[in-house]
């Protein structure tokens, strides 16, 4: 993927944090579209703890520009869930791991939606996989975006090739 650290001024993803707990993960999803020169903001909204705040949020959103929302969260995950019930938008969850139960509790809340409001859900901590996706869909509509991508994957498959070279000299050396 091409280093190129310029940032839109227009914010077109939304990355929202449960807490600020979850952005060390999360800083992930910063860190890609920032490398596509997406801009994004971060904002904390707990659908448990803030719920006022997290609707107002997913509610204004689209009318603020946001095309994607990414939604991080931990535990019993319904920010992702709240989020995509008050919007049009297309929201992506991610899975955070941080609790006695590894993320799996956090997994089954945000993939585990009923018909009709989707979360395009991602691994869990797959902060990476969540930006890489909001990118996708932007680049929709967005052809220098989409070359963009296009040429990360090609990058990606040739850093494949390099890995089975790796392997094939350590089969000789063994
Ligand atoms: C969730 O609870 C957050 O998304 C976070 O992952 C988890 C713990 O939050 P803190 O107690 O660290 O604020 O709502």
């Amino acid at each position: 993927m091409q280093k190129e650290k310029v940032v839109e001024e227009r914010v077109r993803v939304g990355i929202v944090l449960g807490s600020d707990s979850d952005f060390q993960v999360m800083q992930e999803a910063v860190r890609v579209l920032q490398e596509f020169g997406v801009g994004c903001e971060v904002v904390v909204a707990s659908a448990h703890r803030t719920p006022q705040r997290a609707a107002e949020y997913a509610l204004k959103a689209e009318e603020r520009g946001i095309e994607v929302i990414i939604a991080g969260a931990g535990m019993a995950a319904h920010l992702p869930g709240v989020l995509a019930s008050y919007t049009c938008l297309p929201v992506i969850g991610v899975p955070l791991q941080g609790s006695a139960l590894g993320g799996v509790d956090a997994l089954y809340s945000i993939v585990q939606m009923p018909p009709g409001v989707p979360v395009a859900t991602v691994a869990i901590n797959g902060a990476r996989n969540a930006a890489l996706l909001a990118v996708q869909i932007l680049s929709l509509k967005d052809p220098h975006l989409r070359q963009k991508f296009q040429a990360y994957r090609e990058k990606l498959a040739v850093s494949v090739v390099e890995k089975s070279k790796k392997v094939q000299q350590l089969l000789s050396n063994s």
